[in-house]
C-alpha cells in the first residue's frame, strides 16, 4: 500500500554514477547534504559547481507530501495544469482540521461531518489524479511520512514547513507553498536556491532527563529564528549516531523554526532498526548496500571547519533539558535557570495546561518516555495539577501506545487523549478557560509558540519543552518546577522524586494497527468527477491573475507598515480560518489581521488613505480594490517566518496588493510570493523602513528593466507633497521575473496547456 521499493532501489541505482560525478566536478569530498542535492539535480550531468546561498537549481524530487489545509489550494492549481494523474507519488493527509474538545472520538465524528465537503473534494481529487489519500484519524502527515514512505537519500516536497521532519531519515524533505507541489506533481522540475550548509556536531550521549527535543530547543537558540534562512543542518558525529531515528526526526522537525531550508541525518544503524520496526525491510536492506552514499565522506566529518559553511557543536552529555519561550522559540532556557527567568519576567507561574504530541513529539520513544514519568505519579496516586492532553502522532502509534497501556496510565492521571491530528497545535483547540483576557501559561511538545497559535488568546504563555518535562511539570502545575531537583507531593502528603524517564525506542511486540487510514487511488480516474459546489462558502474555483501591465507601478497606498514580527499566522491566521483554506475570497478576510501597525501599535487597524478613517485591513484593501487601486505593505525582519501556508501571498494578491518591501523574508514565504506573481523587495538600507510615513503613495520604478541583480527604486510621495527614493533589492532569477510579468506562475503552466 505505501512505500515503493522499486521506486526506491531506482533511486539506488544511480547514485552511485551521479555522486562520483559530482564529486570529481567539485574536486573535494562531499557532505551527505551535496550527495543528495547532487543526485536528484534535474540535469543528467552536473553542469557547473553551484554556488551555495546564491544559484538558484533545479531539482527532481520523488515524492511529494500535502497535508488538508494546504492540499485543497494545491490542488485547485494541479487541476487547472491539464496533466491526466500525478507525475511523482504524492500523497494528502488529513490532519489539520480536526478540532480537539472533548476526546478524540467524538472530535473526529464532528470533523467528519463539520468537514465533510472538503474531505469529500479531497479523496475524490486525489482518486482522480493517482494520489494516495490518508483519511482524517490516520495522523498528522508527518509522522505517517516517517512511517510510510521517508527514505534515506530521497528528496521530498511537501506542502507543510513541518517536511523537514523526514530529514531523520535521511531524507532531504523540504516545505514548500502549493505552487509548488503543483510543478512537481505537473511534472516540472523543482527550484530552490542552492543551499548554504551548517554541519552540526554531536558528542557525547543524551542521558537522564535530556532528549533530543533539548538538542533543537539548543541550536534554536544558538541559530535564532531566522539563522537557518537558506541554510540546511547536516548533523554527524558519534552523539548523531547514538539518537533514535524518531529523535533525529524531533530535531529536524523543528529546524522549521530557524527557519532552515532542511535538516538531515546520515543513514546509520538506528535508522535501519527504525525501517526494520515499521516494515520496511526491504529498504534498510537497498539502503544497507549503498550506505556510503548515504553519509558525508569521512574527509568531511574529521575536518568539518573545512567543507561545512558554518559549524556548532553539542556535547549531548553536558545538554541541560530546555524549556523555550514564550511567544518566540528561540528564547532558549536551560531549565535550571528557568524557574528564575520565570519570576523575573513575571511569566504567570501557574501552569494552566500541559499538551503533549504533535508531529514533533508523538513517537513510541516520546510517549514511553512521558509515560514512564506518568507512572511514577499514578503510582504514587498523583494526578496532574494542570489539564494535560496526548496527540498521538498516528494511528500506528496510537493503537500501538493503547495495547502497552501506555494510554492507559496517562488517563489514570487525569490526561485526555485526543485525535491523531493537529488539534491545538495550530488553534484547532476549544479551549476551556474562565477567564481569556487573564496572562496564562502554557506547555507543550509541539514547535510554535507564536502569540496567539494554539487558543487565539495573546494572553496565553506558550513554551515549548519535550514530553517528558511537559508531562512533569502538568503534574506539578507549575512553571517554576524542577523535576531534576523539586518535589512532587501527593494526596497523603508525602514528597516523590520523579526518577529519570527512560524509553523504549521501538516496541518490543512490535508496531501493529487495525485501519491505517489509508486508501488507494483509482487506477483509471479519468471518469471521476471532482465536485466544487458554486455556492460553497469553503471550495471555489481559482481565477488566473492579471498579468503585468507592462509599466512602472504606480500610485500605491501604504495599506500597513509592520512593526516587529509578522509570522504567516499573523499574515493568515490559522484557528477558526482554518475552514476558509479552499476558497480564496473568504480567506482573504483574515489578511494581515495579525500584523501590528507600526503607526498606532494596534492590530487589524490602518488607516484608509481614501476617507481618513481606521478600519480593519481586508476591509480597507477592499475599498482600495474597488475602485482599482493597488497598494503596497512594509514589512520588518524575517517577513513571513513560520508556515508554509501560500494563502499569505494570494490573499494580498487577489486582494490587489502589488507588493511586499521588507527588512528580510522567510524562505518559503518569499517563494510563494513570487510564484503568485507578487513583488517581493527588500530594503538595500534598513533604515530607509523609517522613511515610510503612514499617508504615502508609493511607486515602484524600473520594471521594464526588471532583471536579475538589478536593483528596483521605490518613490515615496509624502503627503506634505515632498518626495523621496531609495533603491530596493530583490532575488528574482530570469524564470521568476517571467512569473511576475506573467501574472503568477500557474498562468505560464495553462498557457503551455492551452498552447
Ligand atoms: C503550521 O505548523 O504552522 C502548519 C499549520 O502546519 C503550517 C501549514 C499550514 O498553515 O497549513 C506549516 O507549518 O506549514
Ligand atoms: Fe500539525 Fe502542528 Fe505539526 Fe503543523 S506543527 S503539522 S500544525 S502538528
Amino acid at each position: 500500500m505505501a512505500f515503493d521499493v522499486d521506486m526506491i532501489r531506482k533511486v539506488y541505482a544511480g547514485i552511485a554514477e551521479k555522486i562520483d560525478l559530482a564529486r570529481a566536478l567539485v574536486g573535494r569530498p562531499m557532505s551527505l547534504t551535496e550527495k543528495i542535492l547532487y543526485s536528484h539535480l534535474s540535469s543528467k550531468v552536473p553542469q557547473f559547481v553551484y554556488e551555495r546561498g546564491i544559484s538558484y537549481v533545479d531539482f527532481n524530487p520523488d515524492r511529494v507530501a500535502m497535508q488538508d489545509a494546504t492540499a485543497q489550494m494545491a490542488l485547485l492549481q494541479f487541476m487547472q495544469a491539464g496533466r491526466p494523474v500525478v507525475a511523482v507519488p504524492s500523497t494528502v493527509h488529513c490532519d489539520h482540521l480536526i478540532q480537539a474538545k472533548s476526546g478524540a472520538k467524538e472530535d473526529l465524528e464532528f470533523a467528519l461531518s463539520k468537514n465533510k465537503e472538503v474531505y469529500d473534494f479531497l479523496s475524490s481529487v486525489s482518486n482522480k489524479y493517482g494520489i494516495g489519500f490518508w483519511r482524517p484519524g490516520a495522523g498528522i502527515i508527518h509522522q505517517v511520512i516517517l512511517e510510510n514512505y521517508a527514505f534515506p537519500g530521497g528528496m521530498m516536497i511537501g506542502t507543510d514547513s513541518h517536511t523537514v521532519n523526514a530529514g531523520g531519515l535521511g531524507m532531504i524533505a523540504i516545505g514548500v507553498g502549493g505552487a509548488d507541489a503543483c510543478d512537481v506533481m505537473a511534472g516540472l522540475p523543482w527550484e530552490l536556491k542552492f543551499p548554504r550548509v551548517v554541519g552540526v556536531k554531536l558528542t557525547g550521549n543524551l542521558n537522564g532527563w535530556t532528549s533530543s527535543k533539548d538538542v533543537i530547543l539548543k541550536v534554536a537558540g544558538i541559530l535564532t529564528v531566522k539563522g537557518g534562512t537558506d541554510k540546511i543542518l547536516e548533523y554527524f558525529g558519534p552523539g548523531a549516531e547514538s539518537l533514535s531515528c524518531t529523535g533525529k526526526g524531533t530535531i529536524c522537525n523543528m529546524g522549521a523554526e530557524i527557519g532552515a531550508t532542511t535538516s538531515i541525518f546520515c543513514y546509520d544503524k538506528k535508522m535501519g532498526d527504525y525501517l526494520r520496526g515499521t516494515g520496511r525491510k526491504e529498504i534498510a536492506d537497498a539502503a544497507d548496500e549503498v550506505i556510503q552514499h548515504l553519509r558525508g565522506d569521512d574527509e568531511v566529518y574529521e575536518n568539518p571547519e573545512s567543507y561545512f559553511d558554518e559549524v556548532v557543536e553539542i556535547n549531548l552529555s553536558e545538554l541541560e533539558p530546555h524549556i523555550n519561550g514564550p511567544f518566540t522559540p528561540d528564547l532558549a532556557w536551560p531549565i535550571s535557570k528557568f524557574a528564575d527567568a520565570v519570576r523575573e519576567n513575571d511569566w504567570p507561574k501557574v501552569l494552566e495546561v500541559g499538551l503533549i504530541g504533535s508531529c514533533t513529539n508523538s513517537s513510541y520513544e516520546d510517549i514511553s518516555r512521558a509515560a514512564a514519568v506518568a507512572k511514577q505519579a499514578a503510582d504514587a496516586g498523583i494526578k496532574t495539577a494542570s489539564e494535560f492532553t496526548i496527540t498521538p502522532g498516528s494511528e500506528l502509534v496510537r493503537y500501538t501506545v493503547e495495547r502497552d497501556g501506555y494510554l492507559g496510565i496517562f488517563e489514570k492521571i487525569g490526561g485526555v487523549v485526543l485525535a491523531n491530528a493537529c488539534g491545538p497545535c495550530i488553534g484547532q483547540w476549544a479551549r476551556h478557560t474562565n477567564d481569556p483576557s487573564k496572562k496564562n501559561s502554557i506547555i507543550t511538545s509541539f514547535n510554535r509558540n507564536f502569540a496567539k497559535r494554539n487558543d487565539g488568546n495573546p494572553n496565553t504563555h506558550a513554551f515549548v519543552a519535550s514530553p517528558e518535562i511537559v508531562t512533569a511539570l502538568a503534574l506539578a502545575g507549575d512553571l517554576t518546577f524542577n523535576p531534576l531537583k523539586d518535589m512532587l507531593t501527593n494526596s497523603k502528603g508525602e514528597k516523590i522524586k520523579l526518577a529519570e524517564p527512560v524509553g523504549i525506542e521501538l516496541p518490543e511486540k512490535g508496531f501493529a494497527v487495525e485501519d491505517a487510514g489509508y486508501q488507494s487511488p483509482a487506477e483509471d480516474g479519468s471518469n471521476i468527477k471532482v465536485l466544487v459546489a458554486a455556492s460553497s462558502d469553503r471550495l471555489q474555483l481559482l481565477d488566473p491573475f492579471p498579468a503585468w501591465e507592462g509599466t512602472d507601478i504606480q500610485g500605491l497606498k501604504l495599506l500597513i507598515k509592520v512593526k516587529g514580527k509578522c509570522t504567516t499566522d499573523h499574515i493568515s491566521m490559522a484557528g477558526p480560518w482554518l475552514k476558509y483554506r479552499g476558497h480564496l475570497d473568504n480567506i482573504s478576510n483574515n489578511m494581515l489581521i495579525g500584523a501590528l501597525n507600526a503607526f498606532n501599535d494596534k492590530s487589524d487597524n490602518v488607516k484608509n488613505q481614501l476617507t481618513g478613517e481606521y478600519d480593519s485591513v481586508p476591509k480597507v484593501q477592499r475599498a482600495y480594490k474597488a475602485i482599482g487601486h493597488g497598494s503596497i505593505v512594509v514589512g520588518d525582519e524575517n517577513y513571513g517566518e513560520g508556515s508554509s501556508r501560500e494563502h499569505a501571498a494570494m490573499e494580498p494578491r487577489h486582494l490587489g496588493v502589488r507588493a511586499i518591501l521588507v527588512k528580510s523574508f522567510a524562505r518559503i514565504h518569499e517563494t510563494n510570493l513570487k510564484k503568485q506573481g507578487m513583488l517581493a523587495i527588500t530594503f538595500v538600507d534598513k533604515n530607509d523602513y523609517d522613511k515610510i510615513l503612514e499617508d504615502d503613495t508609493i511607486d515602484i520604478t524600473g520594471l521594464k528593466n526588471f532583471k536579475a541583480g538589478i536593483q528596483l527604486t521605490v518613490v515615496l510621495h509624502h503627503k506634505d507633497g515632498s518626495v523621496e527614493e531609495f533603491k530596493v533589492n530583490h532575488s528574482y532569477n530570469h524564470n521568476q521575473i517571467e512569473w511576475f510579468k506573467a501574472g503568477g506562475a500557474l498562468n505560464i503552466i495553462r498557457a503551455q496547456v492551452n498552447a
